[in-house]
């Protein structure tokens, strides 16, 4: 491991950086310093950073060509990156030479990191772990381009209209982004529909009836002090022609611009569902836009190295993030068939041998499938190809029956890229077993070479060095150099320090300042008043049924009877905080998030419960949010019905940052508890296999709300309108199904919940000992870097050795 000597990066001063400054925004921003605004000094500072992370960019795809390494491509429809212009002078070393920069010019460098708008182009787990793996493949050296769609419109903007989630469009390129470079030389037109004739052998000639044009647009992405870096490849949506010139000069302009609206079109916006796919004919052209240019991408650039189609595979590996870009095995399919006159089964072989794909959930409705008639009518070479495919399984395989890609009516996205792929990981250990027993069972019967596990991680970057400053401090004193942030096992050593007086008090107190930092935020930001000396106990995700923020609502609200019932009871006083948006068409969802505002309001208006209990929702909760609440949390809610959270990330970050964790044995919850031991971490709730058990058995919700009196109040106050004005009504949905079906089991797990949190209270009453076990998690977190999980695929997924 590297100690700082190697480092690529230009080493720059605060003046030399005052002064490119002043360059950008002159030559290239084209303002004044007298008539600059912050967007415009911040813009100037990206640009200045930016040059500096050319020569590295340059000097690693030197590297790539002369050490001919193999790729990584990584297709995501989501890269939830977030902010950039931080995270990029974190990595470089800059922060001392920014912070002199800026101020030289007059400007407030906090201010200046929070004008640049979240680059929100993703909706959750999937999208922000993409992200990271941009940046552990960098500081890692893995030669690796990421490949997904510059939406016009990221994930919208969530606000509360009487505690109601409404949505806003999101504009993050109303401003210019300017991290990109525009690479107008690179375009591929993309077809869609039209016609397939017969070719020769087993090609065929495909003339669609609509054609857009993919243009790239590329980011670098440096990894941990420029040792290496990458690109991120986003692909626009453009007409083949701007306009048609006939109809505007018979005046109708309407018509004239239709191309460049059926165009721009496909990167317009983000879909806003994460676990449940839409059957939209939008989607599946998003899908295969994205896919396709990135699969002419990659061929043009193995061809242009000299290289024959057909030893792709030893060239370049494809990760397919989710079925999302399924569509990848056959497109390559009909390149090397269609264009390139392999035949089929080799270029089956091929594409087999480069594609790998992860599975991100179990959840059987989330698993994308379309209907035959609209992939035949969007794409019908492909759907020819998919029948091949699927055909030439169940002969291989000998089970005509069984697994068919194509089964009434409709394509199975996961089982196509099953087939397709070299390599299937699950992003857990829990998750990669019931992937094995549950949706891929059979394939895995077939195939059971296919499935290994690479269990999530999160990069350190951004995620303790980043958004933590005081820890990083304390970090880098302890363990002697920066170096822990790209080698985090490093901060193992804190183990023993857990039981130094001085050392917690140090830990406790960064604690303490990041919460004060934090309520101040919340007060100015979103106009809630909190107690910094209060447990900070936090659940920010996607609002899910399966994730049951419900429950945590009715544990919240039966909190508060007890505390009214018994005024001098010792519960610990908490800051409850949620933060999360609900898919805009998930009605039950966005039910709960207005019963979570309701609570909310009923709590904190109530004068008996000052200083005891509060809840927070703050609005809009994204990447740049989390960065805020992390740092500060001291418990965080991983709460999921067993068996249904494939991962969770949140949880490696908050444990990362000193929390600790109540939650279930759920996706990675129980490697962070073997990680941090179980003495260390509130476990609570059924297993997997008992939340199936409780199933079988006929799972009757109302006995358990009968059995818990607590439960049953909250239930009915629900009911009575108790948290909503009177309005009995408002919350049906959300009690008749508790009584009823209870799908997710929170009254199953409710009292298990609750009795837990009192555990929590109790150690909360000791703080030396939950400081303690606050510094023994941080401690064990050096497995979930996701620099980690990167070199697990690298060896096990890739075959690629990474480069630093
Ligand atoms: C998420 C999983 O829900 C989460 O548990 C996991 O940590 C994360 O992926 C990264 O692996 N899934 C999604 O975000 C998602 O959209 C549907 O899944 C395809």
């Amino acid at each position: 491991m590297h100690d700082g000597a190697t480092d690529t990066a230009k080493q720059i001063d605060g003046e030399a950086l005052r002064v490119a400054m002043a360059h950008s925004l002159r030559y290239a921003i084209g303002k004044d310093p007298v008539t600059a605004t912050l967007s415009d000094w911040r813009l100037a500072l990206t640009r200045a950073v930016r040059d500096l992370v050319v020569d590295p960019w340059f000097a690693a795809t030197r590297r790539a060509y002369a050490e001919k390494r193999k790729r990584v491509y990584y297709l995501s429809m989501e890269f939830l990156i977030g902010r950039l212009l931080e995270d990029a002078i974190h990595n470089l070393g800059l922060e001392a030479a920014a912070r002199e920069a800026v101020a030289a010019h007059g400007v407030d460098y906090a201010a200046l990191v929070d004008d640049e708008p979240d680059a929100a182009l993703g909706n959750g787990g999937l999208g922000r772990l993409a992200a990271c793996f941009l940046d552990s493949m960098s500081t890692v050296g893995v030669a690796a381009h990421g490949y997904g769609i510059r939406y016009e419109h990221g994930l919208f903007r969530q606000r509360f209209d009487q505690g109601w989630q409404g949505e806003e469009p999101e504009d993050w390129l109303r401003q210019r982004h300017a991290w990109e470079f525009e690479r107008s030389e690179v375009a591929y037109p993309i077809g869609f529909g039209g016609e397939v004739s017969p070719g020769e052998g087993d090609g065929a000639l495909w003339t669609p009836s609509d054609t857009v044009l993919a243009a790239a647009y590329d980011t670098p992405i440096p990894g941990w002090r420029g040792r290496w870096t990458n690109t991120l490849r986003l692909w626009d949506a453009q007409p083949v022609r701007e306009f048609d010139l006939e109809p505007f000069n018979r005046g109708d302009y309407m018509a004239a611009a239709a191309p460049s609206v059926f165009a721009e079109t496909i990167s317009r916006v983000l879909y806003p569902d994460d676990t449940t796919p839409q059957g939209k004919e939008l989607r599946l052209k998003q899908e295969y836009f994205f896919t396709a240019a990135s699969l002419a991408d990659i061929l043009r650039r193995h061809r242009a190295m000299g290289l024959e189609p057909r030893s792709l595979a030893a060239h370049a590996a494809i990760q397919l993030n989710d079925t999302h870009p399924a569509i990848a095995g056959p497109e390559l399919v009909r390149l090397l068939v269609d264009d390139h006159g392999l035949d089929f089964d080799e270029a089956f072989d091929v594409a087999s041998a480069t594609l790998n794909y992860t599975n991100h959930t179990l959840m059987p409705e989330a698993l994308e499938r379309w209907s035959t008639d609209l992939m035949g009518h969007a794409l019908p070479r492909h759907m020819q190809i998919i029948e091949r495919i699927d055909t030439r399984h169940a002969r291989e395989t000998k089970r005509p029956d069984s697994v068919r890609i194509v089964d009434n009516g409709e394509v199975r996205m996961g089982d196509l890229a099953f087939i397709s792929a070299h390599r299937v990981n699950g992003v857990s250990a829990l998750h990669t077993d019931l992937m094995k027993q549950t949706v891929f069972a059979e394939l895995h019967a077939l195939h059971p070479e296919k499935i290994v596990n690479q269990t999530n991680g999160v990069t350190p970057r951004r995620w303790l060095y980043g958004c933590n400053a005081g820890m990083r401090r304390l970090l880098t004193e302890t363990l002697g150099s920066e170096e822990w942030a790209a080698d985090l096992d490093r901060i193992a050593a804190l183990a023993p320090l857990a039981e130094d007086a001085a050392f917690r008090e140090r830990f406790q107190a960064i604690k303490t300042d990041n919460k004060r930092a934090c309520a101040a935020w919340l007060e100015r930001e979103h106009g809630v008043s909190v107690d910094p000396t209060a447990m900070f106990d936090i659940q920010i995700k996607r609002i899910h049924e399966y994730k049951r923020q419900l429950m945590n609502a009715l544990e919240t609200a039966a909190l508060y009877n007890a505390i009214k019932a018994d005024p001098s009871a010792e519960f610990a006083p908490r800051v409850k905080i949620f933060g999360g948006k609900a898919a805009p068409g998930y009605a039950m969802a966005k039910l709960i998030i207005k019963l979570i505002n309701d609570i909310a309001a009923t709590i904190n208006a109530d004068p008996a419960m000052k200083g005891r209990l509060a809840v927070a929702y703050p609005a809009n909760y994204n990447v740049s949010m989390a960065e805020i609440l992390i740092p500060a949390a001291d418990l965080s809610e991983q709460i999921s019905t067993a068996g249904k959270e494939a991962s969770g990330t949140g949880n490696m970050k908050f444990a990362m940052n000193g929390a600790l964790t109540v939650g279930t044995l759920d996706g990675a919850n129980v490697e962070i508890r073997d990680a941090v031991g179980e003495e260390n971490i509130f476990i609570f709730g059924q297993t997997a296999a008992e939340v199936l058990a409780t199933r079988a058995n006929g799972y009757a919700p109302q006995s358990f709300i009968d059995a818990d009196p607590r439960l049953a109040q909250v239930v009915e106050q629900i009911e009575a309108g108790f948290f909503s004005g009177g309005d009995g009504e408002r919350f049906r949905a959300v009690t008749e199904n508790l009584r009823g079906h209870d799908w997710f089991q929170v009254c199953a797990d409710f009292t298990s919940y609750y009795d837990r949190q009192r555990v929590v209270d109790d150690a909360w009453a000791k703080p030396e000992e939950w400081t303690r076990k606050a510094v023994l998690n941080a401690a064990g977190m050096g497995v979930f870097s996701s620099d980690r999980t990167i070199r697990g695929y690298a060896a096990e997924v890739w075959g690629v050795t990474p480069a630093c």
